[in-house]
């Protein structure tokens, strides 16, 4: 059993890799202010550096999300810079973001917005991401949309989906063979009344409708409470349509807590799902596993190297599920046999294993710890202090 176990570990990690976000490294807040860390990372270069430092130990993250307008000081005519910096810090720039939420013309939507100006600014922007993630080599657009209304009968719901639809469309158009378009999904926030891509269906809807390399995106903390994620994720490998994963816990709303800090099990559901999947259809479907955390309070470094931790163990636990043994268990209805297959798996604990791991890839048995002997928290903070003091920490 011990040594089956561990090669089922060792092919998990051997398979697995988690996208870090840019922005995950830099200050951030809640709607009523910024608190600043000194060795919070300001500029793209301080972000890869980061997220560099995140990889080299861990060795699961070669890849980094960007954001334009927050990475991109200049649009597409950054894209050879940003290869530059990425290589310097031994990552790879990762998914595109476009951000068609922040700027004042957004303020009424931006694929929704009933202005036309505003719809066609969003609509330039994200054609200019499609021309970076090309310029890049990178696959994936990565769309959310900040777009709703706050009050009834101020929007027409129905004609913003056709303006939704025409704009997808056009932007699907101006992919490249092998890219990939997810639509992600989000409930409520900033809009509170009704959100034009609220759930997986509508996500699903819009993305069938922009063409058939666009898939959807799920993001964990995008649900209402009493959602059943791992079906949403069963639904979507079943069509076909599961483009990636933005990780992070919660417990009462869009929370970005760090991965199943709140609920491991959660995690543990959907990788159990993926898993299934692959053993019955033998095919392993190219899903986009990222990171959309946002730390307050925590180190950011230390937050990020704990969620990959994190994912390692869940998705480990994942893979050891005996599923020769509960397929049968599952059509026989023996349901505690079944259920305890999954609990068994949950229960073991990997993380021997994955030291063994670690250690066969010459990386470091204990990244966090390792970390904090590494002296890069205090030279980044050394470095970078002075500069978040001065920046602004106030919400309004
Ligand atoms: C949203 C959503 C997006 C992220 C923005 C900043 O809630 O999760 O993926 O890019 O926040
Ligand atoms: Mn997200
Ligand atoms: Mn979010």
């Amino acid at each position: 059993m011990s040594e089956n176990y561990e090669s089922k570990v060792f092919n998990a990690l051997d398979s697995f890799q988690i996208e870090l976000p840019s922005w995950g490294f830099a200050n951030t807040g809640t709607r009523f202010g910024k608190f600043i860390q000194p060795a919070a990372a300001s500029t793209l270069e301080e972000k890869l550096s980061d997220a560099g430092e995140v990889h080299s130990l861990t060795g699961a993250c070669p890849t980094v999300a960007l954001h334009v307008l927050w990475d991109f000081t200049n649009g597409v005519a950054s894209a050879d810079k940003v290869r530059l910096i990425a290589q310097k810090f031994r990552v790879r720039p990762g998914s595109i973001n476009p951000n068609i939420f922040q700027d004042q013309i957004y303020k009424f939507g931006s694929f929704g917005n009933p202005n036309a100006e505003a719809r066609q600014s969003a609509l330039s922007h994200v054609l200019d991401c499609v021309a970076i993630a090309s310029a890049l080599g990178s696959r994936d657009i990565s769309l959310w949309f900040a777009d709703g209304s706050n009050y009834p009968g101020t929007a027409n719901i129905r004609q913003r989906r056709k303006w939704f639809e025409e704009n997808l469309q056009i932007a699907h158009s101006r992919l490249s063979p092998g890219q990939q378009m997810l639509v992600e999904y989000k409930p409520f926030e900033p809009s509170f009344y009704h959100t034009d891509i609220a759930d997986w269906g509508m996500a699903l809807l819009l993305a069938r409708t922009a063409g058939p390399q666009a898939k959807v995106l799920v993001d964990t903390g995008h649900h209402y409470s009493a959602q059943n994620i791992e079906q949403i994720v069963a639904w979507l490998l079943s069509e076909g349509m599961l483009g990636g994963f933005h990780f992070n816990d919660r417990r009462y709303a869009d929370d970005d807590l760090t991965m199943g800090s709140i609920d491991p099990y959660q995690v543990f559901r959907i990788f159990y799902e993926i898993n299934l999947f692959e053993h019955e259809t033998g095919s392993r479907p190219e899903i986009a596993y990222m990171i959309d955390q946002s730390h307050n309070l925590k180190g950011k470094i230390e937050a990020m190297i704990q969620t990959v931790m994190t994912a390692q163990e869940l998705f480990a636990k994942a893979a050891l599920v005996d599923y020769p043994r509960l397929i049968p268990a599952q059509t026989n209805c023996e349901l505690v046999t079944a259920e305890r297959l999954l609990q068994d798996a949950f229960s073991t604990d990997v993380r021997p294993a994955i030291c063994a791991w670690r250690k066969a890839h010459r990386l470091p048995e204990d990244p966090l710890d390792a970390f904090r002997q590494s002296g890069y928290l205090e030279k980044i903070t050394a470095e970078r202090a002075d500069k978040n003091a001065a920046s602004i920490s106030s919400y309004a």
